[in-house]
């Protein structure tokens, strides 16, 4: 692939994380959005869009606080250092603890900076009487990680499992953080001015997920292969004509909340449904169409948001984000530097 191209991906992909994130958290109070709700979401995507005028920047959440983390240690340390990931985060969360973090999380985070990071994976297994955590955390944070593996499958796997047990030890917390990477790794790898096949999408991440997906024994899960269900449930949505496929039905087949398995199968969902117009949602632009969507869908809107653009970033790349809006979102010149220093980082050593 040409180098420009990439590498405006890999800006893509961190800065349409940052963008889902923002324009997601005013509408973050787990509810559906009412009519009237996704119409004013639709004027305030238009009015960040247009014209520049000055106001206080769109603060971003606990998001994009450990995605900028995250890629920070990647590039600092040139390969993923766990304990230094772990403080990061937790630095982070004590000097803003107000950026809407995970309730569980904020346990894990106490207890790490109590044993001063010499047992950076006990805090995490302990979540939930021993369960570990199957919130989107993991996945919300993970496109770094995409990104600095991108030419090598087998260490995003490797890399992607490491850095989410630091909160998530949960399989299902674990292997949706795969799921997002996957997509994102998949995207990176297409061209954006060809017509995206929907089919091959799905088909190419259930076979990534089926062999991830087989060491479930001893979970006792009631469906042993769980995001491979969904993403049949997906591939059959989206044969599915657009006038019939009500934001209800979407969320009662997929959902929208801070579980893993039912945000990530949806924030891929909200990037594949955006190639084509959507009824209700005007924009020529598929990105923000694909954000837009993401955030109408409600629940966990900034995670789906950030999870949604993070994929639709890495596939049409920063081209297809629009400038003003960036201008309007916290940090972004931040997020686009991460996004080069990880190219130079995975691509142009
Ligand atoms: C508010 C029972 C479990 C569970 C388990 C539930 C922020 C808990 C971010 C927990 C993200 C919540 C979002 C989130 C996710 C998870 N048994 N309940 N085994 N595992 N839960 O705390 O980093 O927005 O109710 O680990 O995954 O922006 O509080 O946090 O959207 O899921 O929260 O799981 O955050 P956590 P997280
Ligand atoms: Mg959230």
């Amino acid at each position: 692939m040409d180098l420009s191209l990439l590498k405006s991906k890999f800006r893509g992909s961190m800065l349409g994380a940052l963008v889902g994130d923002c324009t997601g958290s005013p509408y973050d109070n787990g509810d559906q959005l009412t009519s009237g709700m996704k119409l004013v979401l639709q004027k305030s995507f238009d009015k960040l869009e247009g014209p520049p005028f000055k106001a206080p920047v769109v603060q971003f959440t606990d998001d994009s606080a450990m995605t900028y983390s995250l890629a920070k240690s990647l590039i600092d340390r040139k390969e993923l250092d766990v304990v230094d990931v772990a403080k990061k985060f937790v630095k982070r969360y004590y000097q803003e603890p107000n950026r809407g973090y995970g309730m569980g999380v904020v346990t894990v985070f106490q207890k790490l900076r109590g044993n001063k990071f010499t047992d950076v994976s006990s805090p995490a297994e302990e979540q939930f009487n021993g369960q570990g955590s199957w919130g989107n955390g993991g996945a919300m944070r993970v496109a770094p990680v995409a990104l600095f593996s991108y030419e090598n499958y087998d260490k995003l796997l490797d890399t992607v499992r490491r850095v989410t047990r630091i909160t998530h030890t949960h399989k299902v917390g674990i292997d949706g953080a795969i799921l997002q990477a996957t997509a994102i790794y998949q995207s990176l790898r297409l061209d954006p001015s060809q017509e995206l096949n929907v089919v091959n999408f799905i088909d190419d991440l259930t076979c990534k997920m089926d062999p991830i997906e087989k060491d479930e024994e001893g979970l006792g899960l009631s469906e042993p292969q769980p995001y491979k269900m969904q993403l049949r449930v997906m591939k059959s949505l989206m044969s599915e004509d657009d006038q019939n496929l009500s934001d209800e039905r979407v969320i009662q087949k997929l959902g929208n909340s801070v579980a893993a398995l039912y945000s990530v199968p949806t924030a891929i969902f909200c990037f594949l449904r955006a190639q084509k117009p959507i009824t209700g949602i005007q924009t020529d632009n598929p990105f923000r169409r694909a954000v837009q969507y993401a955030i109408s869908l409600g629940g966990d809107t900034d995670t789906i948001g950030s999870m949604t653009g993070a994929i639709a970033g890495a596939f049409y790349g920063e081209e297809k984000i629009n400038s003003n809006l960036l201008q309007h979102c916290e940090a972004s010149e931040e997020f686009r530097i991460l996004g080069d220093r990880l190219f130079e980082l995975s691509v142009a050593r």
